[in-house]
């Protein structure tokens, strides 16, 4: 039995944690097992790194360095948390994932496709999401929706140009594979967004009872 790996995608203030957990509920009201769970992060380990990560501080981090930290968190939440509940045939809900190193680290940072590709392969072997939703909005929304929030983590400290250019990595790689990326406009109101999301769930239903 192999479950299915759900991962959410989008820039900050998209939604994402909100709808990862209104997904849920409609998953595991049809009783089915959700393993709902974040990247960086997902283990300890993996959130010791995602705090170093997501901390400003005086000594500017490195690229390369990002990059590796972001895999090296993967790698360990992946042994410890995805694999295994996919082996058991649960469904995992991911928020983050690859597409957000692709964005982030390749479109906000400038770094090599083909580098983050060697990583991911590295790292995931042939293990892709199944499913892929985008929760997608203008730019100054989603700063605007952060920055009401207080506190701005280092990568809410990042530049307007910096955020448009993930925003087009999101969507050039969900443009590319639309049998795995679904798009979901999340500037609309909340019930908006969760009745594209609810539209999805006869599929998906469908998906996971083979
Ligand atoms: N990162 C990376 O660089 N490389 C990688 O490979 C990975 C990650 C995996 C941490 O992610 C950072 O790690 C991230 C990229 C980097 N940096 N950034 N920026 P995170 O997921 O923890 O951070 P985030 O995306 O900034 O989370 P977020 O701001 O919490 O966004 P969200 O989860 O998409 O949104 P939310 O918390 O559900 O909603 C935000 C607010 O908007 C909240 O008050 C909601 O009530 C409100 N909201 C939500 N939906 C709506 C609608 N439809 N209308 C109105 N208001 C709404």
């Amino acid at each position: 039995m192999t479950g299915l790996f759900i991962t959410l995608e989008g820039p900050e203030g998209a939604g994402k944690s909100t709808n990862r957990e209104y997904l849920a509920e409609r998953l595991r009201a049809e009783g089915i097992e959700v393993l709902l769970t974040r990247e960086p992060g997902g283990t300890p380990l993996a959130e010791r790194i995602r705090e170093v990560l997501l901390t400003p501080g005086d000594e500017q981090m490195n690229p390369d360095t990002e990059l590796l930290l972001v895999f090296a968190a993967r790698a360990q939440h992946l042994a410890e948390v995805i694999r295994p509940a996919l082996a058991r045939g649960a469904v995992v809900i991911c928020d983050r994932f690859t597409d957000s190193t692709y964005a982030y680290q390749g479109g906000g940072r400038g770094l090599s496709l083909e580098r983050i590709a060697t990583l991911e392969a590295f790292v995931q072997g042939d293990l892709r999401p199944d499913l892929t939703l985008v929760f997608d909005l203008p730019v100054e929304v989603g700063m605007a929706r952060a920055t009401a929030r207080g506190r701005l983590d280092r990568f809410e400290l990042e530049t307007r140009v910096f955020f448009e250019a993930v925003r087009s990595a999101f969507l050039t790689r969900a443009e590319a594979d639309p049998a795995r990326y679904h798009l979901l406009d999340a500037a609309q109101p909340l019930t908006q967004v969760q009745q594209s999301i609810d539209a999805l769930l006869p599929k998906l239903l469908e998906r996971v009872r083979g």
